[in-house]
């Protein structure tokens, strides 16, 4: 059996694309492999946050990750900062990363924006940290949304390089990103070419999976669109990015391939379409929002999910770890 990990950073705001590209599938994977699924807290860090709404939000992610259907039992679901080893592994990465590489992150060229001089370290050195979190449980699959492909592919090269600099062939393994359905890249309701993001400033830009039916029906009706009639074709919809994005998200909602969800709708009117989306929506997040809302009023409960998993994976991490260490030559008096 493969083992899994991926994590979501507690920033807020979890929305519809963390949802179809990342932890809906959490559940889907939990019968084939053995899962870990972490709240990435010291990442969230990496950009300022309010200390104050820290726990709530850690909380959040963890809920989502048990509404979405993932067994807290049997799966590992635990934060970040409570498995010390995934720092510790860090920093040996960041001693085996090249600068050259960590230059080319895309990422970290977006959320540092024009003022990259007063970026953090910490979020230049993210793709590391994020290779630590993985390697750490010497994880072999990672699903992810579309965006975190290039740290997939830093996370192999650091595994490889490690793997040679240290003569430990097959040390770690190469994994593999998992991604998959029609929306692996969800995009902005208000711009259908940007990503749907927590920390876009519009709320109208995405729809959070805590949302009653009468904002995601607001949203959907306020979605941007352009005014011709439905895509007759999925390639006339992929030259009409709003459009797209919404077949895209009808898709996965309904488990349907987008050549299909073209067909019924092609040449109507989207208002037509957008009801039938708002339906589809609020009957397939309308209970995972529920239960998150349940979860949430109940923090002793997902406390001591979160606090029996980080047992758990520290059991995993710990043995990775020390084997880092001799393998480094670090001295154990
Ligand atoms: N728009 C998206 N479509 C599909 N998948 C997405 N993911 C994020 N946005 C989309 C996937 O969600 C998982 C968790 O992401 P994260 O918490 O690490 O944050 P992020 O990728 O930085 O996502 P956001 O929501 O866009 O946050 P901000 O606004 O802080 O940048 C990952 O698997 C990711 O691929």
């Amino acid at each position: 059996k493969g083992r899994i990990l991926s994590g979501v950073q507690p920033t807020g705001n979890l929305h519809l694309g963390n949802y179809l590209g990342a932890i809906r599938n959490f559940a889907r994977l939990q019968g084939d492999f053995e899962c870990l699924y972490c709240v990435v807290d010291m990442h969230a860090i990496t950009q300022p946050q309010d200390p104050k709404l820290m726990a709530a939000q850690t909380r959040e992610i963890a809920a989502a990750f048990l509404a979405a259907g993932v067994d807290g039992g049997k799966q590992i679901i635990f934060n970040q900062s409570m498995v010390p080893e995934h720092a510790q592994l860090a920093w040996v990465f960041n001693c085996v990363a090249r600068v050259g590489w960590m230059n080319r992150m895309t990422q970290f060229k977006e959320k540092a924006g024009k003022d990259r001089e007063n970026a953090s370290l910490g979020l230049y050195a993210y793709p590391a940290l994020m290779a630590a979190d993985i390697l750490i449980y010497k994880a072999t699959h990672v699903p992810v949304g579309e965006d975190q492909k290039q740290h997939l592919e830093l996370t192999r090269d650091i595994a490889q390089k490690f793997n040679n600099d240290f003569n430990a062939p097959d040390f770690f393994p190469l994994t593999e990103p998992l991604i998959f359905g029609e929306a692996t890249r969800v995009m902005s309701l208000r711009d259908g070419t940007k990503k749907m993001s927590k920390s876009d400033p519009s709320d109208q830009s995405r729809i959070n999976l805590t949302d009653d039916a009468d904002a995601i029906a607001l949203k959907i009706r306020r979605a941007k669109t352009d005014p011709l009639p439905m895509p007759e074709s999925v390639a006339d919809a992929e030259k009409r990015p709003d459009a797209d994005n919404l077949l895209g998200i009808f898709a996965a909602l309904a488990d349907r391939e987008k050549v299909d969800v073209v067909r019924e709708f092609a040449g109507k009117q989207f208002s037509e379409f957008k009801a039938a989306l708002t339906e589809l929506a609020v009957a397939k997040l309308g209970p995972v929002g529920a239960e998150m809302q349940r979860l949430m009023k109940d923090p002793g409960h997902v406390d001591a999910v979160m606090r029996n998993g980080a047992e758990r994976a520290r059991a995993i991490a710990e043995p990775i770890l020390a084997e880092v260490y001799r393998t480094v030559g670090f001295l154990k008096p």
